[in-house]
């Protein structure tokens, strides 16, 4: 049929503009960000693990987009799980320390509630909004997830460690959380999400961060040595089988095209043998703190596999999720990140290689990234957040430099031979500084981080406490802990080394 007249014309466009609103619904697809727990980069088979298998996550990493040079925005959970909801370095969206609620310098602190989450911009543009998993942003219940945007929560607040307590929405349903059902419990509820949703007009957007394999752990009864690498492994392969029941519900309900699903970690490991070939550990700036695994599975913009050794970090997130969701930046506040989209098109970034990226370890600025050089920066012990556990820029008078193209595990000190180089990252670093801050120094565009308490001091360092904090003020903050919690032993109040 051949359309000539110009009225008809016009009545398919007043069709086409009636339509947007639904048109609109089904172009945004369903996202799930599944953000594991101090698993590094050799953690699982298609980035090299041999002794666990888990074809499930391989699979998503065959079929969509793979990265082999994503670092994160910190190497412990609090400010690097902030990076990615916000898309803002910890170090300006406040929340830079590791936050443990049995710390007295920290149980009153959180993700303010004026930084806007990536759940929060999902929700303002159409989305219905799921968190399951650990939170770990703050625990007092101004800072909970359903408090920057999420629906619905179902998971932990924060580590085993700090409280071993598990939520449905607002109601505590384990006082003690079941470890060996922990994947089952998440895998359940996932499904179940999945399936309610399926049918709706809505999009959904679900957080799911897994607490493994961060410790504690247990396996579930058919996964119990069903590896080659212990319990920790048992684990992992059960992890795996919950991505392929998350898979199959989604694939069984008819909506597996349209629904992105991002998998990667929020640190390297604890041990260094499973963030080969990189050094260092979770903890630690070296790569092996920050280099984790990386996949975006999208079938149906995604249609063969990529892999991709271009830089990216998880400040891209929200940019990228923001842009595909059909949503402007807020612009009342910098992004550190930017889209990922032209990865997915095979073309590139808007960055250019050469920009900068900067690692921070709690308020201490350690290293910067630029092109192939990686610069660390000479520290004092007082800088060092108490996980810090690399010593080998302890009180050195100059900075070290690698070449991370030719020396990917940071060995050979090249800064005699390229002092230009070394001169100008050390300026970079001293700019950043003045933008984000460093140890006991403000930075001109870092926000505020949330605190219950109006007016109480922000000690990233426990041991400063003391230090710092006026004996009045600290008996203040003391005293409406108690008011608080009534029932916290004394015990508690002691810091966990462990467990940042
Ligand atoms: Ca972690």
């Amino acid at each position: 049929m051949k359309l000539e007249s110009p009225g008809i014309h016009l009545v398919i466009m007043m069709l086409i503009m009636l339509a947007a609103p639904f048109a609109l619904a089904k172009t945004q697809p369903n996202v799930i960000f599944m953000l594991t727990d101090d698993l590094g980069y050799s953690d699982i088979g298609c980035y090299g693990a041999k002794k666990v298998k888990t074809p499930n996550i391989d699979r998503l990493a065959k079929e969509g987009f793979m990265s082999t040079a994503f670092l994160t925005g910190a190497s412990i959970c609090s400010p690097s799980r902030a990076a990615f909801l916000t898309g803002a370095y910890p170090q300006r969206s406040g929340l830079y320390m590791g936050i443990n609620p049995n710390r007295r310098a920290h149980w009153f602190l959180g993700l303010h509630p004026d930084e806007i989450t990536i759940a929060e911009h999902c929700k303002a543009h159409g989305y219905d909004t799921f968190m399951v998993g650990k939170w770990h942003l703050g625990t007092e219940p101004e800072f909970l997830p359903r408090k920057q945007g999420f629906d619905h929560y179902y998971g932990m607040p924060c580590n085993f460690a700090h409280s071993p307590k598990f939520l449905d929405d607002d109601k505590v349903v384990h006082a003690i959380t079941p470890l060996e059902k922990l994947t089952t419990l998440y895998t359940e509820r996932i499904k179940r999400i999945i399936k309610n949703q399926a049918p709706k007009e809505k999009p959904f957007f679900l957080y799911f961060a897994h607490n493994y394999p961060h410790t504690p752990y247990k396996a579930g009864g058919q996964f119990k040595g069903s590896s080659k690498d212990g319990v920790r492994g048992d684990i992992m392969q059960e992890m795996d089988w919950g991505v392929g029941e998350m898979m199959k519900a989604l694939e069984e309900t008819g909506i597996a095209d349209d629904t992105i699903v991002i998998f990667t970690s929020d640190n390297g490991p604890t041990d260094n043998k499973y963030a080969k070939p990189f050094r260092g550990t979770k903890y630690v700036t070296f790569e092996g703190g920050h280099r984790v695994p990386f996949i975006f599975h999208w079938p149906a913009k995604i249609k063969e596999r990529i892999e991709s050794e271009v830089r990216i970090h998880a400040m891209d997130l929200f940019p990228t999720l923001s842009e595909i969701i059909g949503a402007k930046l807020p612009q009342d506040r910098i992004f550190d990140g930017e889209s990922l989209l032209p990865l997915f098109e095979d073309k590139t970034l808007t960055r250019k290689a050469h920009q900068p990226f900067f690692y921070y370890n709690c308020e201490n600025l350690q290293a910067v990234r630029k092109g192939p050089w990686k610069l660390h920066l000479p520290r004092n012990q007082q800088q060092l957040p108490f996980w810090d556990k690399n010593k080998v820029f302890l009180n050195k008078a100059q900075p070290v430099l690698y070449n991370l193209v030719d020396d990917q595990t940071e060995t050979t000190n090249v800064a005699a031979k390229h002092p230009e180089v070394v001169q100008r990252m050390v300026v970079l670093a001293k700019e950043k500084r003045a933008e984000l801050g460093e140890y006991l120094q403000r930075g001109k565009s870092q926000r505020p981080t949330g605190s219950v308490i109006r007016g109480a001091p922000i000690v990233s360092h426990e041991k400063d406490w003391g230090k710092l904090v006026a004996p009045a003020t600290a008996s203040a903050i003391a005293a409406e802990r108690l008011n608080r919690h009534p029932n916290q032993t004394s015990k508690k109040t002691k810091p966990r080394r462990k467990s940042p």
